[in-house]
């Protein structure tokens, strides 16, 4: 069936590859192995079969052209992060936030998951390119799959098939990727990294970040390690051009925690009274960010497609990801019309009639069930969206003047605030909380701490991982300067203080007005924080007193937030820089000095 001797055709001169292609094959027992090469035809042939097996459902192809919809198992439906693992020699460098695994168990234990389990199916090979063709910064990975889905998505979030293996050439450095579909039983799921090896094996989901081996696993758990050992950053962050009325550009990457805001910031359309802005999308999930002979930092964005949450989007919120899910779009778990289209919350006012939820069941209003899940997605290739930056395929990728960091806080942090320096933004990153989301199976809602939004996705050390920021600072002439946003603080009467979506352009136009030293600011424990003039709120329709809200810092809210960091620094132990304790104490002084200067709380606005 497979000759060893004769890698046939084009698929590829690369004996590793090959001969790890055969061993996957022999180990699971494919009845065919499918070579993916990328083409036109090739996606036309998968997605009939597709439709054929019942994997994807056609919309209507004259209101959604060359859209599907994909109903997930129900056990099935965000990433797994209990059942995932990284797996090196010693639990040291794991760390104590990730779930840990000694290798020769893992492999085994997976081994005997993954034998003959392809037996009677096809194992697509599907290489692929993280980064611009060409670009330095890019890296090929092959994911071996039994799932359509997962080859289909692969198609638009990467670049797929010979570009890769052009790339790649006869060289063995690409990223081993496994998945196996099996009976989707969560006691046989499980996604483990090898970053010694460069491998990722997962089985048992179909799911986004648990499947799609170039998302999470390889583009951020070995990427990072990756970046460890090369001297540089894999971040769980979009990148953004915003163009400013002079036409200058400013380059952002902002790093917030799945489902907290970065696919809607990284398409925002400026508000129209913020007259001649305007934004430019480079990614909305994954940075890899190198510092550059020039001492500044540069990034490329290494996928080329959205997996993006569903829920909330709209013409109104991001009227470009609606632009962009007009055609060539795989839905997952959202509701579905009668008329053969796609629904979730929040994208109109007043739900469809006669709908089907997100499990293909009629649906009705007053059910108090939600019609899509929470944590529907779709996927879309970039070069739909009508604000992609016309860098974003650019080599070299784009100089970074400011990193924002955020997270989902109904309380205590403000809207925005600046680091007094490279050290100190770590500092924020390092200490961020964000309560959780439906982008993760567990609980939702609660405050955790997830340091640069990475606590899922960093593959070693989180220590060892602060260190290597500060490292990288030190080799930064031009370091950009480190922000900290909350869209999300809530008043007394539990609604947002702050509109977000568009309107958080008047938090990015201060955020460019301070990288290029065009306004000063008002320092607090925290950091520097806007004056009230600067903050550009021209046809906006809030009151002082909510703006005062959303701007407050107050000690009675930041004490016990200090303890929470105290606790996590704790759990970190011994890999912890000391610089970041020393930024602690420091706030904390800070916080003690205006106690004794008078002020209960700071309110800068
Ligand atoms: P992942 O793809 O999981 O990494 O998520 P993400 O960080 O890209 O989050 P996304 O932009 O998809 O937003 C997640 C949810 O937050 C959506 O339901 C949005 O509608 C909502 N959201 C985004 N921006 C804002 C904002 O400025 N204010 C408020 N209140 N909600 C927002
Ligand atoms: C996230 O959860 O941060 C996502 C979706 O972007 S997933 O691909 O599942 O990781
Ligand atoms: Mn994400």
């Amino acid at each position: 069936m497979i000759n060893r001797n004769q890698p046939s055709g084009w698929m590829t001169r690369n004996r590793e590859l090959f001969d790890w292609v055969v061993e996957t094959a022999w180990l699971t027992k494919a009845s065919r192995v499918v070579w993916c090469d990328g083409s036109e035809q090739e996606e036309r042939r998968l997605t009939d079969l597709a439709v054929a097996t019942g994997a994807l459902i056609p919309l209507n192809q004259d209101k959604r052209p060359g859209c599907y919809l994909h109903r997930s198992n129900p056990n099935d439906v965000a990433r797994a992060e209990d059942l995932t693992f990284v797996c090196t020699a010693s639990r040291d460098e794991a760390g104590p936030t990730n779930n840990w695994m000694p290798p020769s168990e893992a492999y085994r234990k997976m081994r005997g998951w993954l034998e003959g389990s392809m037996h009677g199916r096809t194992m697509y090979v599907v290489p692929y390119l993280l980064g611009p063709a060409g670009s330095k910064f890019a890296k090929v990975g092959v994911e071996l799959t039994d799932s359509l889905y997962v080859v289909l998505n692969m198609r638009v979030m990467t670049r797929m098939g010979r570009t890769a293996l052009e790339q790649l050439g006869e060289s063995g450095e690409f990223n081993r990727g496994v998945h196996c579909t099996l009976d989707l039983d969560p006691k046989r799921r499980l996604i483990c990294h090898f970053p010694q090896d460069n491998t990722v094996w997962s089985a048992g989901s179909g799911y986004g970040g648990n499947a799609l081996l170039s998302k999470k696993c390889f583009g951020l758990r070995i990427a990072s390690c990756l970046g460890r050992k090369e001297g540089w950053l894999a971040e769980h962050m979009l990148i953004l051009g915003i163009e400013s009325p002079q036409r200058e550009v400013t380059y952002v990457a902002a790093a917030f925690p799945s489902a907290c805001g970065k696919t809607n910031l990284a398409m925002i359309r400026p508000p129209a009274s913020l007259a001649g802005w305007r934004v430019f999308t480079v990614g909305d999930d994954i940075a890899w960010m190198r510092v550059a002979p020039d001492g500044s930092l540069w990034a490329v964005n290494p996928e080329a497609g959205y997996f993006g949450v569903a829920p909330g989007t709209s013409v109104h919120s991001n009227p470009n990801a609606m632009e962009t899910i007009a055609r060539d779009t795989i839905f997952t778990n959202v509701a579905s019309t009668p008329d053969g289209d796609v629904w979730w919350e929040g994208m109109s006012r007043e739900p469809v009639d006669g709908m089907l939820d997100w499990q293909g069941r009629p649906w009705h209003s007053g059910s108090g069930e939600n019609a899509a899940h929470p944590n529907s997605r779709f996927t879309a290739p970039m070069r739909n969206n009508p604000a992609l930056s016309p860098s974003t395929g650019d080599p070299q990728g784009v100089p970074i003047s400011a990193i924002i960091f955020g997270g989902r806080r109904a309380s205590t942090v403000p809207l925005v605030f600046e680091s007094f320096d490279w050290t100190h933004g770590v500092y924020l990153g390092a200490t961020m909380g964000s309560e959780t989301t439906a982008a993760s199976s567990g609980r939702i809602g609660v405050v955790r701490r997830d340091p640069m939004a990475m606590l899922p996705f960093c593959g070693y050390n989180m220590g060892d991982y602060f260190a290597h920021w500060l490292a990288i600072g030190k080799k930064l002439r031009h370091p950009p300067r480190i922000f900290m946003v909350n869209w999300f603080r809530k008043g007394s009467d539990e609604s947002f203080l702050w509109p977000g979506y568009s309107e958080n352009m008047r938090v990015l136009k201060w955020i460019v007005d301070r990288t290029q030293s065009r306004v000063s600011a008002d320092e607090t424990p925290v950091g520097f924080l806007p004056r009230a003039a600067d903050l550009d709120l021209t046809g906006l329709n809030i009151s002082a007193e909510q703006l005062k809200e959303a701007m407050a810092v107050r000690a009675e809210e930041w004490l016990p937030e200090l303890d929470l960091q105290e606790r996590f620094f704790a759990r970190i132990g011994e890999t912890l820089p000391p610089e970041l304790e020393v930024e602690r104490e420091a706030l904390i002084a800070g916080f003690e000095q205006s106690r004794q200067e008078g002020h209960s709380s700071l309110l800068k606005f």
